[in-house]
């Protein structure tokens, strides 16, 4: 199926619980959108960036249009979108600049990938991305597999080619840390090293906890990725975890284990075809990976969900805050099915 997106790169700010704000580089959705009006976007970069929803053997055409950067008109960068841990069959689409090209202010480049194995992947910009990915370039993306077009499993959902992975709902989990002097910095034409790198807020989806799980969107219009995963008792729930940070994180919900079936979108088998999957109470995930986790819905309660460094489970220094969610299990029949990720 073809399917045609298009994204802005523009910058904006994103809003912490303490009240502060910090200056973003960053995506914004912008597909179907009358060329007159895609300006007015400009400052409106959403963290994570928009999610690319995408089917295995689709023709995907992603226009990447640079609207600039109101807050740093003197700043000229390009830049790219760079599908990570995605074969590419030429260097052209993939987004790093020195072996293909990189897109200037005010011009568009319209990329073509076709997915050909299904998981969960991540792109960012590849344009200096030391610092445009930390300064909020990031996004995920969802390869859906063919099974699910299979009339014999129409209506269901699965991660992978593999009736295993059958899952009733899925949450996208992204993961990065936020150097508050960096960004200020950014926003006010100085220079960063970024081997000074020292994170003050850890973020889910873009957002440190408390508004992890309570944060209107209508507050946060440039953050609306919400963490709260939920689900009726006894569904099977997909966890996304994407690490697009610089630090490696430990998630853990606490007293639900859950089984990693996917590694970096690989479904994890032997060579003989064997069951890798592994319970785990813990998700172990470095910078650059995805892990793809299911568990099923126990017993109707709050769990909480967490990363093990409680050191990240602070803002600027003050519990609680940072890497913080919740797991909600309601009883049967309570939630309608599930539409879109996170919802
Ligand atoms: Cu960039």
């Amino acid at each position: 199926m073809r399917k045609d997106l298009r994204l802005g790169a523009t910058d904006g700010w994103v809003r912490m619980p303490d009240g502060s704000s910090h200056y973003i580089f960053g995506f914004v959705e912008i597909t179907g959108v009358p060329e007159k009006r895609i300006w007015s976007d400009r400052g409106k970069a959403e963290l994570p960036g928009p999610l690319v929803d995408a089917g295995e053997g689709d023709d995907i055409y992603l226009t990447l249009t640079n609207l600039g950067l109101p807050q740093r008109p003197d700043l000229d960068d390009s830049h790219t979108i760079h599908w990570h841990g995605f074969p590419n069959q030429i260097p052209l689409y993939d987004g790093v600049p020195e072996v293909s090209i990189s897109v200037p202010v005010g011009r568009d480049f319209t990329y073509y990938f076709k997915p050909q194995d299904p998981g969960t992947y991540m792109y960012h910009c590849h344009f200096e991305p030391a610092e445009h990915i930390q300064m909020g370039m990031v996004g995920p993306v969802i390869v859906r597999p063919a099974l699910e077009r299979d009339p014999a499993y129409a209506g269901r959902k699965f991660a992978y080619d593999d009736p295993s992975t059958e899952y009733d709902r899925e949450y996208v989990v992204f993961l990065m840390e936020l150097d508050p002097v960096g960004h200020d910095l950014v926003a006010n034409v100085q220079e960063y090293d970024w081997t000074d790198y020292r994170p003050k807020y850890w973020l889910l989806n873009g957002r440190a906890y408390p508004d992890t799980v309570e944060g209107e969107s209508q507050q946060l219009p440039q953050q609306p990725w919400r963490t709260c995963i939920r689900a009726n008792v006894g569904e099977r729930v997909l966890l996304r975890f994407i690490n697009l940070g610089y630090e490696e994180h430990a998630m853990e919900i606490l007293g639900i284990p859950v089984r990693i079936v996917g590694l970096d979108a690989q479904r994890l088998r032997g060579l003989g075809g064997e069951d890798l999957a592994a319970w785990r109470n813990v998700v172990p995930i470095s910078p650059g990976q995805t892990v793809d986790a299911l568990f099923t819905a126990p017993a109707p309660g709050q769990y909480p969900f967490y990363n093990r460094g409680y050191h990240k489970n602070v803002n600027a220094g003050a519990a609680p805050g940072g890497m913080i969610a919740t797991v909600q299990v309601h009883r049967h029949g309570t939630l309608q099915p599930q539409r879109e990720p996170n919802r």
